[in-house]
């Protein structure tokens, strides 16, 4: 026995135990992980909490002074049921409010409009004008709670309808805390929720910023994102590079526009995914702070607080399945408790239907509650980092702020995010780090309980929230046509042509700063409300300053009752509406298969039809209504491209009426309707209308993605000829796709 053991003997010993085996492991990022870290591997110590870098949180005494929000994502259906679905949570334990809006209203659409027939109320709350923004706050006071809204399209309504929605509850803009995500980068890289252009939708960020950081002063003005990132498949060295690399572009634009740095720079807040690699994601979130002060170093802040990085969390909704659900409730769990030893400052838990449908009172019970426990049953919150100094945690902190400012120099040297993303380089490295993931996961190579072992035989089926769109919609409808019944037509139009002509005419540089130097700032440094710069420059436009601010217009145009789709409009006129063909990643699926003979099979199989067929066979992959949840439809593209069928990839946000008009013009054999929002049972029905109308009832329709059980047979009924959730293994659905094709696909498959 060795007296005083070293390192060396603890290898050797190790090494006896497992017989040579080698126990490291290399994770997604690149990171070799070893099975044992000792204070060696230790480079920097950590310093303490509440001082810079802070690596080990933002506050000195952390939860141990108060514990983080608890802010559960929610909205559906309508603004009453919404309103009254907070009460309930707030009542039962909720601490903050964060609004899901519906996918009609991320787009710019009233729900009135013949494009989001399908999307009213489904993802989230319908709100077309200020009187639905009223409804959805009803006795909630807004000086009371922090509200967190998930808008970046329409950013400039919503926020501009919030704002008047306060006004009018009594509780004027200056008192208001909460946050607007407003973060666009990650919508054109991942999130799909854009309307305008780049370029205008950079300016509306400015605008944002110069308006809340001169009128707001405890509202957050965006909610840097990279959440979205690892839902579409990023690794965690990716969401935090390209987050990071992200915010430090909107600082660039916000002093660019003539915003001092240290004004604006303490309300940005962030915003990332927690998934299962339990301490890669404690990890990731200490990296974070530290590259983000160092980042604000270099951008020349001087306040501390302009480099101090807060941050909201959401367990991973990708990690959840279908398949066994009641596992969801455990591995939310150690999400949750990733994100607090992480020091985050706020924090939503999914709830366990996550892949089937939105929660539900029992399934939301359940998420709240989560976080409940670990603050009040645990006293997991009575010590402030109770991983700092833990050897592995503090090499892995060091490793991925490594990791990640390599990548942001790269980004940096190569002009900043906004060009990275417009070349779409991030976008393919997140799509691949998809494919490779998928395919470890459908190789059984990455365990998930419930659906690649220890599956169920049979599935009980849970209960679910179902939304009838159809009956929201008329309702909207009505609204709609009420509030511009009683409005001042004339004043409406008005504010109207006023935002749209300060659309057309850009800013001249520094004027913005001129504005919130003299005047909002220091106006309510002494506590005063209005009259306010805003307001005067607003109902003046040709007075300067804030004259050309798009919200401070938004806000005149919102308190005289126009509608949501009108003042989206009224930016379009000037910006234009954006749109994106995908380009699907080719050979990373396809080559974690290598000699698989499965795969082998499935390629013969592709020969065979397209021997019969005289060409390669043809598959649509169509995305219809305002859905942008693209990293399905762009997986299931890479592999059947991979397996040699033509690809068709569709464009996002196509009528069923378009995608027909596709489906027809490319001559497909089949057509794939993935839909992720909810829209399933309205929208793919009418693509097959349209395709039985023009008489090619032959092209096969398959439908995937979050399809709940319960809406199969309807489906089946429309004449969907198969179905794939989530959770769905791509080789399986290649085979039975082929047989749909006529080929004699065996059945032994191992599945
Ligand atoms: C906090 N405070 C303390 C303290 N801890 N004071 C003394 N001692 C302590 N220990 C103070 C803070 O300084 C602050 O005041 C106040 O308490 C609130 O604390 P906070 O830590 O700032 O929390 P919070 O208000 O909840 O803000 C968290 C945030 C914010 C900064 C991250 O941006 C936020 O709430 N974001 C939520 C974003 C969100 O929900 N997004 C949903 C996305 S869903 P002061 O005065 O300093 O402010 C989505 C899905 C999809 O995107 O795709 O649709
Ligand atoms: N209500 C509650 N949670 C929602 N999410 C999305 N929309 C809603 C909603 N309306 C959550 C899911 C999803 C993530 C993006 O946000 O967890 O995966």
């Amino acid at each position: 026995m060795v007296e005083r053991p070293e390192l060396s003997d603890w290898e050797a010993l190790a090494a006896r135990e497992v017989k040579g085996r080698d126990l490291s492991w290399r994770t997604p990022e690149g990171i070799t992980v070893k099975p044992l870290y000792t204070a060696e591997d230790v480079r920097e110590d950590p310093g303490l909490p509440g001082f810079a870098p802070f690596t080990r949180g933002v506050r000195a005494s952390m939860y141990a002074g108060r514990p983080w929000t608890i802010r559960q994502y929610a909205g559906f259906s309508t603004a009453e049921e919404s309103n009254a679905f907070y009460r309930r949570n707030l009542a039962a334990g909720q601490k903050g409010l964060s609004v899901a809006f519906d996918l009609a209203t991320h787009r710019g659409y009233d729900s009135d409009h013949p494009r989001v027939t399908g999307d009213v109320g489904k993802a989230g709350v319908a709100i077309d004008t200020v009187e639905d923004m009223k409804i959805l706050f009803d006795g909630i006071p807004l000086d009371a709670l922090s509200v967190s809204m998930t808008m970046n399209g329409a950013v400039i309504p919503v926020l501009a309808f919030f704002i008047v929605a306060a006004e009018e509850q009594g509780v004027h803009r200056s008192k208001l805390e909460g946050t607007i995500q407003n973060d666009i980068l990650k919508e054109f890289m991942v999130r799909n929720t854009y309307i305008y252009p780049p370029e205008p939708s950079m300016r509306i960020i400015s605008d944002i910023f110069a308006y809340t950081s001169a009128e707001m002063p405890k509202f957050n003005s965006i909610s840097i994102s990279g959440y979205h990132m690892q839902e579409a498949g990023a690794t965690q060295l990716q969401e935090l590079a390209f987050t990071i690399a992200d915010g430090m572009e909107y600082v660039k634009y916000g002093v660019a526009s003539g915003l001092d740095i240290d004004k604006f720079a303490g309300r940005l807040s962030f915003f990332f995914a927690i998934g299962m690699n339990f301490f890669m994601e404690v990890a990731k979130l200490r990296a974070a702070r530290v590259l983000w002060h160092r980042a604000m170093t270099q951008l020349g802040a001087k306040d501390e607080r302009s480099k101090m990085l807060r941050t909201h969390c959401q367990t991973s909704g990708v990690s959840l399945t279908e398949q066994d659900p009641y596992n969801n409730v455990i591995r939310t769990t150690i999400e949750a408790m990733a994100a607090m030893l992480g020091g985050t400052q706020s924090l939503h838990t999914n709830a366990l239907d996550e892949a089937i449908a939105l929660p539900t009172d029992f399934s939301a019970r359940i998420a709240r509650n989560t976080q409940i426990v670990l603050q009040e049953e645990t006293g997991m919150t009575k010590v402030v980092d109770p991983l700092g100094g833990s050897y592995y945690v503090e090499s892995l902190t060091q490793s991925l702020v490594d990791g990640a400012w390599a990548l942001i120099e790269r980004i940096e040297a190569e002009g900043g995010m906004a060009k990275a993303v417009a070349s779409g380089w991030p976008k393919a490295m997140i799509e691949e780090a998809s494919a490779a993931r998928a395919a470890k996961v459908d190789r059984g190579e990455d365990v998930i309980v419930g659906v690649n072992t220890y599956r169920l035989a049979d599935e009980a089926p849970v209960e679910i929230l179902d939304i009838d769109n159809h009956a929201v919609r008329a309702g909207q409808v009505a609204r709609i046509a009420a509030v511009k019944a009683a409005r001042d037509e004339a004043a409406a139009q008005a504010a109207l042509d006023v935002l749209r002509q300060a659309a057309q005419n850009p800013p001249l540089q520094g004027e913005v700063a001129s504005r919130s130097d003299d005047g909002g700032v220091s106006t309510l440094e002494r506590g005063d409300t209005p009259p306010s710069a805003a307001d005067a420059a607003a109902t003046s436009p040709a007075g300067g300053g804030m004259g050309s601010n798009l919200l401070a217009l938004a806000v005149e145009a919102a308190r005289a009752r126009a509608t949501l789709g009108e003042i989206s409009a009224a930016l379009e006129d000037a910006f234009g509406r954006y749109g994106t063909q995908p380009t699907p990643v080719s050979g990373i699926y396809g080559g974690a298969y290598g000699e698989d003979e499965r795969w082998a099979r499935l390629l013969r199989g592709v020969e065979a039809v397209e021997r019969r067929l005289g060409r390669k066979p043809r598959l649509f992959v169509a995305k219809m209504g305002q859905d942008g949840h693209d990293r399905g439809a762009n997986l299931v593209s890479s592999m059947f491209g991979d397996l040699g069928f033509e690809v068709v990839p569709g464009a996002l946000f196509q009528t069923p009426e378009e995608a027909a008009q596709v489906a027809l013009a490319r001559d497909v054999d089949v057509v794939g309707a993935s839909s992720l929002a909810a829209g399933h049972k309205t929208l793919i029905p009418e693509l097959i209308g349209h395709l039985r109308d023009a008489g090619r009832a032959d092209i096969k329709v398959i439908a995937g993605g979050v399809i709940p059980a319960q809406d199969y047979q309807a489906l089946y009924d429309a004449g969907v000829q198969a179905i794939f959730g989530p959770g769905t293994n791509l080789v399986k659905a290649a085979e039975d796709v082929l047989r749909l094709l006529g080929h004699n696909m065996p059945p032994e498959t191992g599945e």
